[in-house]
């Protein structure tokens, strides 16, 4: 990893640095996001990259900069030289094109057929729930709405995180898309980190147990624990 540069800090709306010292590679983060995911197959690729925080605090994301960049107004973004990538499923499949020796993408067609399964269900399953919580203001103007949109919102997350749980402990295998590490076991540490937050305060260890063994398996990757270390989280416990 090149170095943390911050948006605010003159990164300008375009991915190419013009510095040919720099990575082509560079990746929008914010320190718990779903950009986690990214971050951790990056380093455990052991590609050479750069970050750039976006400070959500400050409202980064939706400066006129970073609109140029992503309308979307989210992260990660994933800069290849010129190329912007966003949307975690497409960013995660395209680091493990860079890097085929990891192995980090299946071969094998169920093996790759779940972990597709597990990027999907992530990104348009429990992220959506997720955002019902966190962002009510999407979803409803008035206050009662957006109080029943945050409940509605905190019922479907337990549900799906539950789901999720009964799909790991079902399939008895040590990682999500089988015997192997793939990129779905670092999307869904980014889950695991929501379910022990503030906003879900879920018991992890306690009610979701096959979903935390494989947490706390990922931490014995150092590449795991540096990027948990780099974002300020704490390692499963
Ligand atoms: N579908 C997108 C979702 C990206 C997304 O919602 N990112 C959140 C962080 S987890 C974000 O940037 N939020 C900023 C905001 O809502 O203003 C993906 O999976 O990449």
């Amino acid at each position: 990893m090149a170095g943390v540069r911050h948006f605010a800090v003159a990164i300008g709306a375009t991915c190419t640095s013009g510095d040919d010292r720099m990575p082509k590679l560079r990746l929008y983060y914010s320190p718990g996001a779903c950009s986690l995911a990214p971050h951790l197959v990056l380093e455990q690729a052991g590609l050479d990259y750069e970050l750039v925080r976006v400070d959500f605090a400050a409202g980064e994301q939706r400066s006129e900069d970073y609109l140029k960049l992503n309308p979307k107004g989210r992260v990660p973004v994933l800069c290849d030289g010129d190329a912007v990538i966003t949307e975690n499923p497409a960013i995660l499949r395209y680091i493990t094109r860079l890097a085929p020796e990891r192995e980090l993408w299946p071969s094998e067609p169920l093996a790759e057929a779940r972990c597709a399964e597990w990027l999907a269900f992530l990104s348009s399953g429990l992220h959506p729930a997720y955002a019902h919580i966190r962002r009510p203001e999407r979803y409803a103007s008035g206050e009662e709405a957006r109080r029943d949109v945050v409940e509605t919102g905190k019922a479907a997350a337990r549900a799906l995180w539950e789901m999720a749980e009964a799909k790991l402990a079902g399939a008895g295998d040590l990682h999500a898309a089988g015997a192997a590490l793939s990129v779905a076991d670092f999307y869904l540490l980014v889950f695991w980190n929501w379910g022990r937050g503030s906003v879900l305060g879920y018991d992890m260890p306690g009610d979701f147990p096959a979903w935390t063994a494989l947490a706390r398996r990922l931490t014995e990757l150092p590449a795991v624990r540096a990027v948990l270390e780099r974002e300020g989280l704490s390692l499963p416990a």
